[in-house]
């Protein structure tokens, strides 16, 4: 007996997955209850692709977790209205998000040669990062001794202070395993 009432765990699940799926049709239905019956398969995509559109809103580039935090509030950068070259004394901010997409934003910081720049990275989502920066060549092979903010979690913002001596080619990477070969790095344009 106990083992049938079990059985019908899946089936209740089911039932209600369906009734979700109903619910979500009857939204989509309503978006598009204008142009009539005719419309009801495009009314069921529009229904679920609101669905999924919502999550990749929160969590996506354009997001509140993307385009919202891309850099926008880094200090001005070369060629930029009320530009300030970076110095030890006074470095200059630039912010960098770290995504649940695996993604460091934004993936190119304009440098002035020379500048001392502060990252202020912030983790977004439940995806814990790395923020490395420094000679392409060592970011690209997690050498030992470049300098790195490690083990950032959720929503947390710490901050590395680095001076571009030469000319580079610079870069920035996460190497938590899987998400630098995932894409998770950037670069430094040096003007
Ligand atoms: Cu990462």
């Amino acid at each position: 007996m106990n083992r049938a009432i079990i059985g019908r765990g899946p089936g209740l699940l089911g039932v209600a997955l369906a009734v979700a799926g109903i619910t979500l049709i009857g939204i989509g239905s309503v978006v598009s209850a204008g142009t009539g019956v005719s419309s009801q398969p495009v009314g069921f995509g529009t229904g679920i692709t609101g669905a999924f559109g919502n999550a990749s809103g929160m969590m996506g580039g354009s997001g509140m977790m993307g385009g919202a935090w891309n850099g926008t509030a880094s200090a001005p950068g070369p060629g930029d209205a009320g530009f300030v070259a970076g110095t030890p004394a006074a470095p200059r901010i630039v912010k960098i998000v770290a995504t649940p997409q695996l993604r460091l934003l934004p993936g190119a910081v304009t440098i002035q040669a020379g500048e001392t720049i502060t990252f202020q990275v912030t983790t977004m989502g439940p995806v814990v990062h790395e923020f490395m920066v420094g000679p392409a060549t060592d970011v690209a092979a997690d050498k030992a001794g470049t300098p790195e903010i490690a083990d950032l979690g959720m929503m947390q913002t710490r901050s590395l202070t680095y001076t571009f001596t030469g000319t580079g080619p610079f870069a920035f990477a996460c190497h938590v395993p899987g998400h630098f070969e995932a894409g998770m790095s950037g670069t430094i344009v040096v003007q």
